[in-house]
């Protein structure tokens, strides 16, 4: 056998275990392991039953993703699938932890499976932009009918056991040894004298409306590909001899293999894993954080609480007043409350949470003891420097004192505390007890085991953090800013905000920044032009004030039932607002300007064009480490289409030279606003992209 593939002879079983940690995916090295494996077990005439498990945690957590991009390496998976379920002795596949992908796809080909009770099994493939690619389109589906079988692969989705062996993916739940069930399940095939049984022998899957069903797919996926082409896969398996469509199933899978989608996607399934990479960090040990006190319990920290709470930390919530207390509390239960009617927790761990976990206060000596703190009060420099001040005196040494400002500077608020080496901005995203993004803000006396300890909390949360340096909007919010004006400034050039809107979601954004702007409140973003135009505005930038004369009309968004959409109740999304264009053509003739048209193509050009040059200049900076550190940010907090990879991986595919074109002939009407970045004009010159720059 090979290291990663053993098979040892219990009595008439040859058990075949595959041990390529840490999660047994399905390298080259695994796949021509049970390859020879399953040869030889089949000559062996003592042999006349095989079982297939996986040592470690999982059984298989599908292909090799790190082959993915390379020139593709016999056995192929489709080929060892069907080598398997094509042996002349039963092949049981054990299953336990994850069975995933390809994974799956082995226990498809195999006979019959067994799973451990806690064992998830799922076709995840679609989240890296592909369909699955060796068998199960064409398996599936016979197993669990044609409809259970396109939903399960397209919603990329694991499914428990029981749900595995309700829809026939599992034949029995046996114990917690996967060894066990294996020879258990082997003897009885044997003893009831079962032999082999194929999957592929099954009838075909049942005819849909398969172009109902593409187009429904397609217009739910906002753009991503894959997920419609498992049904035509399906349809394959249902219309074509089984060989066939197999044949059909790797054209597909191998189309878009080569699609920059699949680039995107699976650049963002080892993003959300190297942001965690911190080389300066190795070695640092993190410090306490066991019982957090949060200070502010609004949406913002009581959202925050919630995360904690639910990673089974205890937390105090300080507020000002009773009353503010209450409501804190209220707000926590509440968001605790859609947990447990989500199945997130339990009842005893609500009780627990709510009754134990929980305290709030109004007194700051109740964080006198806690491991850290985290401030959420209201975005006022003055308000926060009076709250690190009273936490620099009353707060044990050691504790980790934590700014959730969203752009302030945390410099400034660190000083305030007379202990800056303790303090760390941690920004969270509302609502921060869903919201995956935290943005793990480091000024410049941040102590190293402080950083660590805001790495470890993020960890313990389910983020995906990603280190910031200060400046104003740190990474994802300088970004937004720079978008937002490039709306604007189309906007007074002749684009509607609802043209923009279009091009953004038919780009793949779930919103477009003004129907965003209406979410978030019209008054955050008026708040800030003023506060801006207070300080002056950098040459090159555009004063647009048709937003001003909405908020002046009272017309704030959502919450006001009218913003740059109108809003009628329990009716999903908006409609555009005809006052809107009326305050755009007064704001274009206060300015003397003359509208023109914009297509949607010059539109998103401009749109991503303002994003990747911002982003080229905050990597150039070091406010983020790498531009990785951008996508993931922008992935996991603004809703950046996941298949496009993040704003820089999105600019490597098109080509930078194309982007700094576009900008250098954007830069021809407004020299100072598109100033091609220093970075991107280097990359252009030395021919390299952002990715070279991710280590
Ligand atoms: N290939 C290679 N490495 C993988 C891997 C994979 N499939 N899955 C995980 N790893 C690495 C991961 O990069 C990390 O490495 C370590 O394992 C631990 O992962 C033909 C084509 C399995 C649920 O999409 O969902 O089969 O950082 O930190 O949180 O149809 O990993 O330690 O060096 O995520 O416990 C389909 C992807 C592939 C599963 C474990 N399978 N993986 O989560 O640990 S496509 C997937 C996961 C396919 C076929 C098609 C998760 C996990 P390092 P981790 P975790």
């Amino acid at each position: 056998m090979s290291e990663v593939v053993s098979m040892r002879i219990e009595g008439s079983i040859a058990l075949i275990t595959i041990a390529n940690p840490p999660v047994n995916a399905l390298s080259q090295a695994v796949r021509q392991g049970l390859w020879d494996a399953v040869t030889q077990a089949e000559t062996n005439p003592q042999v006349q039953a095989m079982v297939i498990l996986g040592d470690g945690r999982a059984f298989i957590a599908g292909a090799d993703i790190k082959e993915f991009g390379k020139p593709p390496q016999q056995p192929h998976l489709p080929d060892l699938c069907t080598r398997i379920e094509a042996s002349i002795k039963p092949v049981i596949a054990a299953m336990h932890g994850v069975s995933l992908g390809g994974g799956l796809e082995v226990a498809l080909g195999c006979h019959y499976r067994i799973a451990t009770a806690t064992a998830k099994v799922g076709l995840p493939e679609v989240n890296l932009g592909l369909i699955p690619g060796a068998g199960a389109t064409q398996r599936l589906p016979r197993l669990v009918g044609t409809e259970a079988g396109i939903d399960l692969m397209v919603s990329g989705r694991p499914v428990d056991a029981a749900k595995a062996l309700e829809m026939g993916i599992v034949d029995e739940i046996g114990d917690a040894d996967p060894r066990a069930n294996g020879l258990a399940l082997a003897h009885a095939v044997l003893d009831e004298n079962r032999g082999p049984r194929a999957v592929s022998a099954l009838p075909a899957p049942a005819a849909i409306d398969w172009d109902a069903k593409y187009d429904a797919v397609l217009n739910k996926g906002r753009g991503q590909i894959s997920p419609a082409q498992v049904v035509r896969a399906v349809q394959a398996a249902s219309e074509l001899p089984f060989a066939q469509g197999l044949k059909r199933e790797r054209e597909i899978f191998l189309e878009l293999m080569q699609s920059d989608q699949r680039q995107g996607m699976i650049h963002a399934f080892f993003g959300e894993r190297a942001v965690a990479t911190q080389p300066d960090l190795k070695g640092i040990e993190a410090r306490g954080f066991d019982h957090i006190g949060v200070i502010g319990g609004g949406t913002m920290g009581a959202g925050i609480a919630t995360a904690a709470l639910l990673a089974g930390l205890s937390v105090t919530v300080l507020e000002m007043t009773h009353e503010a207390s209450d409501a804190a509390r209220g707000r926590v239960i509440g968001n605790l409350q859609g947990a447990l009617k989500r199945g997130k927790i339990s009842q005893a761990q609500f009780t627990k949470m709510t009754e134990e976990a929980l305290t709030l206060s109004t007194d700051y000596a109740a964080l006198a003891q806690v491991d850290m703190v985290i401030e959420a009060v209201f975005e006022n420099m003055d308000v926060k420097k009076q709250v690190f001040a009273k936490l620099g005196e009353i707060c044990k040494a050691g504790a980790v004192l934590a700014t959730n400002t969203s752009y302030l500077d945390v410099n400034e608020i660190a000083a305030a505390s007379g202990r800056a080496e303790d303090v760390i901005g941690l920004h969270f995203f509302s609502p921060a007890h869903v919201m995956k993004l935290l943005e793990i803000v480091v000024h410049d006396h941040t102590a190293k085991d402080v950083i660590a300890t805001g790495f470890a909390l993020g960890k313990r949360l389910g983020k995906v953090s990603v280190r910031a340096g200060v400046c104003d909007g740190f990474i994802g919010n300088r970004i937004l800013a720079a978008y937002r004006a490039v709306s604007d400034h189309m906007v007074l050039d002749g684009a509607s905000p609802f043209d923009i809107d279009r091009a953004v979601t038919d780009f793949g954004f779930p919103m477009g920044p003004f129907a965003m702007t209406d979410l978030a409140g019209l008054d955050i973003a008026w708040a800030a032009r003023k506060r801006r135009r207070v300080a002056g505005l950098p040459e090159g930038a555009r004063d647009a004030t048709y937003a001003d004369k909405l908020c002046e009309a009272g017309q704030l968004g959502q919450k006001a039932g009218k913003g740059f959409y109108t809003y009628e109740a329990g009716k999903r999304g908006g409609t555009p607002n005809p006052a809107v264009m009326d305050f755009v053509s007064q704001d274009r003739a206060e300015q003397g300007l003359t509208p023109r048209g914009f297509t949607q193509d010059e539109i998103i050009d401009r749109y991503m064009a303002a994003m990747v040059n911002e982003a080229a200049r905050i990597v150039d900076e070091g406010i983020a480490q790498r531009p990785v550190d951008v996508d993931m940010v922008m992935l996991f907090g603004y809703g950046f289409p996941r298949y496009h990879g993040g704003p820089l991986k999105w600019a490597d595919l098109q080509g930078l030279d194309k982007i700094l074109a576009r900008i250098e002939t954007y830069a021809k009407e407004n020299p100072q606003y598109w100033e091609p970045a220093p970075l991107l004009v280097k990359l252009v010159a030395e021919g390299r992209r952002f990715a070279d720059l991710n280590g």
